[in-house]
């Protein structure tokens, strides 16, 4: 079985009936979304929230009962991938695009399970540019201000347009090499007006869930 899918099938073994679960986005939370979809079907009885409007549409194909933000003030369990995952389990997450409300959703729920491939596990974040989610009113200028602080940025596209974020926002993929701090550096990013927030999620997970090539799955 597929490396992400072992990981992602593991997590799911943690979500008890009457919980509100956090599903995250990403071909990962993919297959967590899918077997939280099937023990719904058994009779699991839970509520979800999604971290994106692609994840939601997923959870509500699947027959997954789903509750808005504005209905929950607190998640017992959020089920997520990531980009890069370090020693300290800081992650770059954002790949996806959906990094503001998988934070906010994050940041709402008792417990974070990240779910990766051995390929995410790294000594140091930075090999994938960081994302960071920025308004569009003056984001020259707010692209700048991050290029001031060390990095490449470069403005997400799709096609032949800027990306939006479900949140109407641009991505700009900042390439700041290795970061040696990433707590500093999360904070110095999002100080500059126009930032939204960015990708990196500084000790939020409660549990890592690596998943290999050979088919073994090992809880951190
Ligand atoms: C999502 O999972 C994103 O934050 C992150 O980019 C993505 C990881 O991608 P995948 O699981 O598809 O490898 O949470």
């Amino acid at each position: 079985m597929d490396a992400k899918r072992i990981a992602a099938e593991k997590a799911t073994a943690y979500i008890d009936h009457e919980m509100v679960v956090g599903l995250g986005t990403g071909s990962t939370a993919y297959w967590a979304i899918q077997k939280i979809g099937e023990n719904v079907k058994r009779g699991l009885r839970i509520q979800a929230v999604a971290t994106s409007i692609q994840s939601e549409n997923l959870a509500k194909a699947l027959g997954i009962p789903m509750l808005s933000m504005s209905m929950v003030d607190s998640i017992d369990l959020t089920i997520d991938g990531a980009d890069e995952v370090d020693e300290a389990w800081n992650l770059i997450k954002g790949g996806g695009g959906a990094l503001l409300r998988e934070k906010i959703v994050a940041s709402t729920s008792k417990n974070l399970f990240i779910v990766v491939d051995e390929r995410k596990l790294v000594k140091k974040l930075g090999a994938f540019p960081l994302p960071v989610e920025i308004v569009t009113f003056a984001h020259e200028i707010t692209q700048n201000k991050l290029r001031a602080l060390g990095c490449i940025p470069v403005l997400r596209m799709k096609e032949q347009h800027p990306y939006l974020t479900d949140n109407g926002n641009y991505i700009v993929d900042c390439d700041f090499g290795s970061i040696d701090h990433p707590e500093e550096l999360h904070q110095i990013i999002n100080m500059i007006p126009g930032v939204v927030d960015n990708g990196l999620f500084i000790k939020m997970a409660a549990k890592v869930i690596v998943g290999y090539q050979d088919g073994t799955v090992i809880e951190m």
